[in-house]
């Protein structure tokens, strides 16, 4: 990408990953974030957002709105920032397959999950229950099929014996501060792409367990 690339991110809560990324865009000339949109209005990533001076927007769903009629309303917001990547970061959201096409190959999620494990909701409880000794997180490029776009990068931490869900997400999220960042910064670059529903790091195929499998 020759101009800064303008990154819309999407949350619904704490924002740490925005925060993340924010931070990794100041040391990187060729993405800014230009936009950070909720669906939750006490998220405190606006916050986040409004003390870096970075515009914000809010899409509340209204009671008995379609989720088609919401994904229009998201829409319009995304696209008045005119974004070249879109980045979830906890957006809590299942998205319609069309507003998810327009932004093909330009919107990326991280999944606090080793995918293909444990795709949708309270993955790390999940991890423990089944007894898992690895568990992690994933970025990946979205596809209308929820989690399953192709994983870009993972990040892999131990499943101590006796800890809790708290304290397990607590040591995924320091990964995931450190993966996401570099992801959108590949991007900013031109160096990643997603063609053929497959994941590309400079112009090489990237294999099911993300960039550098262990
Ligand atoms: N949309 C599509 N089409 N594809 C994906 O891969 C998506 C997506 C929207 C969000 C993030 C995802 C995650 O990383 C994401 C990936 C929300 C739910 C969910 O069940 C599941 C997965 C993800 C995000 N949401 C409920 C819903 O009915 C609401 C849950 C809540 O509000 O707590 O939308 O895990
Ligand atoms: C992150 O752990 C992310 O992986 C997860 O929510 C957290 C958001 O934290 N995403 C999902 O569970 C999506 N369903 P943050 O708001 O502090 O970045």
């Amino acid at each position: 990408m020759s101009q800064s690339c303008r990154v819309v991110v999407l949350i619904s809560g704490s924002g740490s990953n925005l925060q993340a990324i924010i931070d990794g865009c100041d040391d990187n000339l060729n993405a800014n974030v230009v936009g950070v949109i909720s669906n939750k209005p006490d998220a405190y990533g606006l916050i986040r957002a409004h003390h870096s001076e970075i515009d914000t927007s809010c899409v509340i769903a209204y009671k008995n709105e379609t989720r088609s009629e919401y994904d229009a309303r998201l829409l319009a917001a995304v696209e008045k920032y005119q974004p070249d990547l879109v980045v979830l970061a906890g957006f809590m959201r299942i998205l319609t397959d069309d507003f998810v096409s327009r932004f093909l190959g330009k919107m990326i999620n991280i999944h606090p999950s080793l995918l293909p494990k444990y795709t949708g909701l309270h993955t790390h409880q999940r991890a423990i229950d089944a007894g898992d000794n690895e568990h992690g997180a994933s970025v990946h490029f979205v596809i209308p099929e929820l989690d399953s776009g192709p994983v870009i990068l993972q990040a892999k931490v131990p499943v101590y014996a006796g800890e809790d869900a708290a304290e397990l997400a607590e040591r995924v999220h320091e990964q995931e501060h450190a993966i996401y960042p570099l992801v959108v910064k590949w991007f900013s670059l031109g160096r990643l792409t997603m063609s053929d529903g497959k994941a590309y790091l400079d112009g090489e195929l990237i294999g099911p367990s993300g960039y550098a499998p262990d």
